[in-house]
């Protein structure tokens, strides 16, 4: 990977899960920060410790479950808020502490009311606090673009004075444009003592329906942590979301020189996975991993896509783990098309383990007309799904053989610098016909 590393904070567990309709239980948020430590985030943001019991034991329990990315908890300024979220991350190999303090006018005087002079020294305390718990300590002056921007560089000062090791700043309401963001963050760059020392980060709502781009005018001017959510939930319209800040990186690599360790395979089980366990949609248009993204109507279209799917395809759908083609799994489908999807998906049952699948597959495709991926993602975990899991390294070859099948092509009509795996890659030339031999098993539409 060439350029600047991004470091990805997963907040759908914090943020994500504050969103009406929701919220998840202990085991529901383990079972999303494994699938997250397999996407390869850097920050799992765990939870809010000290808002109920409830977020207290998923802090806890994720801390001692998922030990390899950066756990986080969150906390407002204040002693026992940090205390708490300490205590929550103490088994937890690499934790952060996330204090949070708001910074706006508007904030301190109807909501806190407090000077901006109690403002700096309340920020600066609970950080050194936060540090004599813990050298990871993340800082974000809530509501900072409506903040004033002098006052918002004494406090960041202050705060990297005291000992923190990330600066965050979040357009909590989701006010913000992308070049005035991206001047904000230049700003701070410029402007802020010892911000060589920390890192910055960007954690932007979606209330313009700017989130995504705001993060990465952000980048762009200096960030190098990103906050973000699967499928873009959180607060009111969501945070950015974190499948299209990592795509528009890496299928833009040409105008972003910088990379994520996000594994992008597992971005739509990781969608889907969310999507099952709220029981909340994605919308169909949604950018990556919506139903449609990758879906192709108009005959103009087709007949392109299936000459060349340079024609209207910039990444490919396997490259984000949705599988290739647009199958309809019904009652009507066999084994061989529900083998299939399972392969897709990343999971491979012998004959007698898929019998047992099939049989309860067919039960619930009498009851729901259409079975879809989250469907089947349920009906695989409760056979044990994970130790059928396809090993990662299968699925690059995969890839790479599919890669190949276009590069030729892919070479010819991408500049220079667009990474060939996302180049998109032509039909192989026996696909066509393979698949139309099989239509008797299921369903298909281009
Ligand atoms: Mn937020």
């Amino acid at each position: 990977m060439e350029g600047t590393r991004i470091t990805v904070f997963d907040t759908t567990l914090r943020d994500g899960e504050q969103s009406p309709g929701c919220s998840m239980n202990v085991h529901e948020k383990v079972r999303l920060a494994r699938q997250l430590d397999q996407l390869g985030v850097d920050v799992i943001e765990a939870g809010f410790p000290i808002a109920s019991d409830g977020d207290f034991g998923a802090v806890q329990a994720i801390a001692a479950a998922v030990p390899r990315p950066i756990i986080a908890g969150l906390a407002r300024a204040a002693h026992h808020d940090i205390e708490r979220a300490a205590k929550a991350l103490q088994s937890a190999i690499r934790p952060r502490i996330h204090v949070f303090l708001a910074t706006s006018d508007i904030h301190l005087q109807h909501k806190l009311r407090i000077s901006r002079q109690q403002c700096l020294e309340q920020a600066a305390t609970s950080v050194r606090l936060a540090r004599t718990f813990c050298d990871d300590v993340e800082f974000s002056p809530e509501d900072a673009t409506r903040t004033d921007p002098e006052f918002l560089f004494q406090v960041l000062d202050a705060v990297i004075e005291a000992g923190a090791t990330t600066l965050n700043i979040p357009d909590t309401v989701g006010y913000t444009v992308p070049a005035e963001f991206g001047d904000l963050i230049r700003n701070i760059r410029e402007r802020v003592r010892g911000i060589e020392r920390a890192t910055i980060s960007t954690h932007c709502h979606n209330d313009l329906g700017l989130a995504v781009a705001n993060s990465l005018a952000a980048v762009a001017n200096g960030a190098r942590q990103v906050e973000c959510t699967i499928n873009g939930i959180g607060e009111r319209a969501g945070n950015a979301s974190l499948e299209e800040i990592v795509m528009a990186l890496r299928v833009r690599a040409d105008k972003y020189p910088y990379y994520t360790a996000i594994a992008t395979e597992h971005l739509y089980p990781t969608s889907q996975m969310l999507e099952e366990i709220t029981g909340i949609a994605v919308q169909p248009n949604k950018a990556v991993i919506g139903r449609n993204a990758f879906a192709h109507e108009a005959g103009i279209h087709q007949d392109g896509m299936l000459k060349n799917r340079l024609t209207y395809e910039i990444m490919t759908p396997q490259s984000v783990g949705v599988p290739d083609s647009k199958l309809v799994l019904g009652k009507h489908s066999g084994r061989h098309a529900l083998s299939l999807r399972c392969e897709q998906l990343g999971y491979h049952f012998e004959r007698r383990e898929l019998d047992d699948i099939y049989r309860r597959f067919v039960v619930l495709a009498d009851e729901i007309k259409h079975v879809h991926d989250h469907h089947l993602l349920e009906l695989i975990r409760e056979s044990d799904g994970e130790s059928h899991r396809i090993p990662p390294s299968r699925v690059p070859a995969e890839r790479a053989e599919a890669v190949a099948a276009g590069a030729e092509e892919a070479r010819r009509l991408f500049p220079a610098g667009v990474p060939s795996e996302f180049s998109a890659v032509s039909l192989p030339a026996n696909a066509v016909p393979d698949h139309h031999s099989e239509q008797e098993d299921y369903l298909w539409g281009v």
